[in-house]
């Protein structure tokens, strides 16, 4: 087992790292920007050093001074978080070279998944279903119009190099003129934001759901999933809520989709945590979209149904041990929700930084708040808007709502303006009460009217 680990991150997943690693026995480096000098994930390592100013290009993302920090500290591991440098292979590839333990899979699984046409190609050829589409990057615009034909309409194009839905382009019906137009400019669209103008086409899925599976894997070839988070609640590619288990799926579908997945990742020797992401249709028919190489975000939603500490599980699997667990002792129970709390505007979205002037966050029974924010906190313009993730957990769907609508009435924060008000909106909304919903529910719920707050929240 390691026992010392870095954490090369910041915020609420530093925090859950550290008090992972502490339940481990194993001691913590922090490493901070000059902004964050005075933040918690800073308070509780067991050491901590400043890596350079503000910007994440010169310190979260400056791996000569992580690797300094990784060797003066004496740590024998990294993890990366999410974001950052999580899914960056050369990092993890120049961590294992230092001879550091490397917390998350190999660097060849990283790079595989970070191109999403080797992506596909490899999980096509590991037997995940796949949408009708090119077989690999689509090379001249003669080529796209006869993928085109086969495909049929709506098609999308994606970048290659692209994920979380930047570089996409939908196209709606067969126009040769349209076509090669929205192929010219999302290349150069990829080329300049990612430096890789490769695109590929699919069939395009109207009203989808997201819907991912968690997998877990050893070093020696056992692999498990833990279900599947709901992602449908996104704006802009950005993931508001997420729930397990999903209501679109019943007990036959995870199993198929699990089964996959598992499979899947067994022909090509994964290791450590990931995500496989699906689209699912109207019918119930899912598609291979992407995976994901690190711990997410939305991993809390999985650990309360499964009561598996997944950044235990991270860590211990990176030192080499055993995974322990087969897909039989893993029972789905109750039903958990997360809401995301960023500072930002409920109505326009645009960031709200700034000082946090008074906090209460809620409690009780199967509530759970992963965050570093507290009265007199300052939410910093430099990184992302998340300053909370509120979870839930209860005996079912309904009885999770209600819960969380309790958690959100009892939530103070003053002095930033938070997205709390769209999440009561959210909870209240009929198709997402119902369960209803696929990836445009963000979007309807915000054409309708802004409804006046009641008394208790004005
Ligand atoms: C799609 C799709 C429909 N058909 N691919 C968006 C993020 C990126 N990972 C892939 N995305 C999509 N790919 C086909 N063939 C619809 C989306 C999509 C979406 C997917 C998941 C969650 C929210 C979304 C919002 C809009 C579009």
């Amino acid at each position: 087992m390691f026992s010392r680990i870095l954490i090369a991150n910041r915020g609420e997943i530093a925090l859950r790292i550290i008090r992972a690693a502490r339940e481990l026995g194993i001691q913590t480096v922090a490493v901070h920007s000059t902004a964050d000098a005075n933040s918690l994930h800073v308070k509780f390592a067991d050491q901590s050093f400043c890596i350079g100013p503000a910007p994440s290009k010169e310190s979260y993302l400056n791996i000569p001074a992580l690797l300094s920090a990784a060797e003066v500290s004496g740590a024998d591991a990294i993890h990366p978080g999410y974001g950052f440098l999580s899914e960056n292979a050369e990092f993890a590839e120049m961590v294992a070279h230092c001879g550091l333990g490397w917390i998350g899979p190999r660097a060849e699984m990283i790079r595989m998944m970070g191109n999403k046409v080797r992506a596909k190609a490899a999980m096509k050829e590991a037997g995940l279903p796949q949408l009708p589409g090119s077989p690999g990057v689509v090379s001249d615009e003669r080529e796209l119009l006869k993928l085109c034909e086969k495909i049929g309409f709506p098609v999308i194009l994606k970048a290659a190099s692209g994920g979380g839905g930047r570089g996409m382009k939908i196209i709606r019906e067969k126009d040769r003129d349209t076509l090669v137009q929205q192929f010219r400019t999302a290349s150069a669209e990829a080329l300049s934001a990612f430096g890789n103008g490769d695109m590929y086409v699919e069939r395009y899925v109207e009203r989808p759901r997201h819907i991912e599976i968690q997998i877990v894997a050893d070093d020696h070839g056992n692999i498990i999933h833990l279900g599947e988070r709901e992602c449908s609640v996104q704006r802009r590619h950005q993931k508001m809520l997420e729930e397990s288990p999903s209501p679109a799926v019943n007990e036959k579908l995870r199993e198929k989709m699990g089964k996959v997945a598992v499979e899947a990742m067994k022909r090509i020797g994964y290791n450590n945590v990931g995500t496989i992401e699906f689209l699912l249709d109207e019918r119930g028919d899912f598609y291979f979209m992407e995976m994901n190489t690190r711990i997410q975000v939305e991993h809390p939603v999985t650990e309360a149904v499964t009561g598996i500490d997944l950044l235990k599980e991270q860590i211990r699997l990176a030192a080499g041990e055993q995974l322990g667990r087969s897909q039989k002792s893993i029972q789905l129970k109750g039903h958990a929700i997360e809401c995301r709390v960023n500072a930002e505007d409920p109505v326009t979205f645009a960031p709200s930084p700034g000082l946090i002037t008074a906090y209460h966050a809620p409690g009780g029974l199967g509530v759970r708040v992963d965050s570093v924010a507290y009265e007199q906190y300052r939410v910093l313009p430099f990184y992302d808007s998340m300053v909370a993730k509120l979870i839930v957990t209860a005996d079912s769907r309904p009885a999770a709502i209600m819960r969380m609508r309790r958690s959100l009435d009892e939530y103070i924060v003053e002095g930033i303006k938070t997205n709390i008000p769209f999440h009561r909106r959210l909870l209240a909304y009929e198709p997402f009460v119902q369960g209803r919903y696929d990836t445009r529910l963000v979007e309807k719920l915000l054409a309708e009217p802004v409804p006046s707050p009641s008394p208790q929240h004005r």
